[in-house]
């Protein structure tokens, strides 16, 4: 039978593209604190702030390019005869360079923005590379509303539907590069696991949520991904049981 794989990036698969993580030991984001860049209060506050903040990172999004853990995943899902579902926390555009497609981006988009529906926005969502101007209105509705399309703390993250039925039916999960703290995300392990997929993480230390893997592969992802791709694409499950066998959590 033909066999799922659900895989989930975080930011650890694009540090090696050169894009900062987001927790460190300073706990700032980019020298600015999390509330105020990263929640809609924050928002609301100070929107111009924001608005900086995150065209400093889209305008940063010409610069950097995938990796090859980007590549290998890319490679696996153009190769693998079973399901194959990419969900990203990532807001930058760094697996669809490396040419995946149907990304499910849960935590929103760099390369997006969106009329603002809590100020009374309609919710379209405009696509763009330059920086944002705020006096430009809303091409459908004509607000000038329009707000970086990322989930903020306290939001709803997107495709939820989508994302909790690909995880019921996962054979295989994967999580690359997370620290598994950020909540739902954090919490795909378990219900894969729930679902009696096998659950694989790669990452260069274990994560917060390690207990819920079966293995994990420690290191930069750019190296370990690859030869499992490699190695799962020749040999298939069998690969995969020997390296749940060789890097066992449990
Ligand atoms: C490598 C590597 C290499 C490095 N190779 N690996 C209390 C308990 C539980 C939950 C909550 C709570 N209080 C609030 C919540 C919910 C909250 C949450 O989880 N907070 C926690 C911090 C406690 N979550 C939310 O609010 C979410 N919404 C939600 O829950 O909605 C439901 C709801 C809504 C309303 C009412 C009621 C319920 C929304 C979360 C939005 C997250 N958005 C961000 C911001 C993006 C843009 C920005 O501002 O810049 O998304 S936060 C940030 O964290 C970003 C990331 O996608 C996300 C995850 O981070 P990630 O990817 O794991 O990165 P890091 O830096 O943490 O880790 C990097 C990892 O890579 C490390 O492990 C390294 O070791 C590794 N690494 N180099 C391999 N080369």
């Amino acid at each position: 039978m033909e066999k799922n794989i659900v895989v989930l990036t975080g930011a650890g698969i694009s540090a090696e593209s050169g894009i900062p993580v987001f927790r460190s030991e300073t706990g700032l984001w980019e020298n600015h604190r999390v509330e105020d860049v990263c929640t809609p209060q924050g928002y609301q506050r100070d929107p111009e702030l924001v608005r900086k903040f995150y065209d400093g990172m889209r305008l940063n999004l010409r610069k950097v390019r995938p990796n090859p853990a980007h590549l290998a995943l890319t490679r696996l899902a153009e190769n693998w005869k079973g399901g194959f579902t990419l969900v990203t926390q990532n807001i930058d555009n760094l697996h669809e360079q490396a040419g995946s497609r149907n990304v499910i981006h849960m935590h929103g988009e760099l390369t997006k923005l969106r009329c603002y529906e809590a100020l009374g926005g309609c919710g379209h969502v405009v696509e763009t590379m330059a920086a944002q101007d705020p006096d430009e209105a809303c091409p459908q509705c004509g607000k000038k509303l329009l707000r970086p399309h990322i989930v903020w703390f306290g939001e709803m993250p997107l495709d939820m539907d989508l994302i909790n039925e690909r995880l019921a039916v996962a054979d295989l999960f994967i999580s690359i590069g997370t620290s598994g703290v950020v909540y739902p995300a954090a919490g795909f392990v378990r219900i894969a696991r729930q679902a009696g997929a096998a659950t694989l993480e790669f990452n260069l230390e274990p994560s917060a949520t390690k207990g819920y893997f079966d293995a994990g592969i420690y290191g930069p992802a750019g190296k370990t991904l690859p030869n499992f791709v490699d190695g799962l694409l020749r040999d298939g499950y069998d690969y995969l049981r020997g390296i749940l066998r060789e890097n066992s959590l449990l």
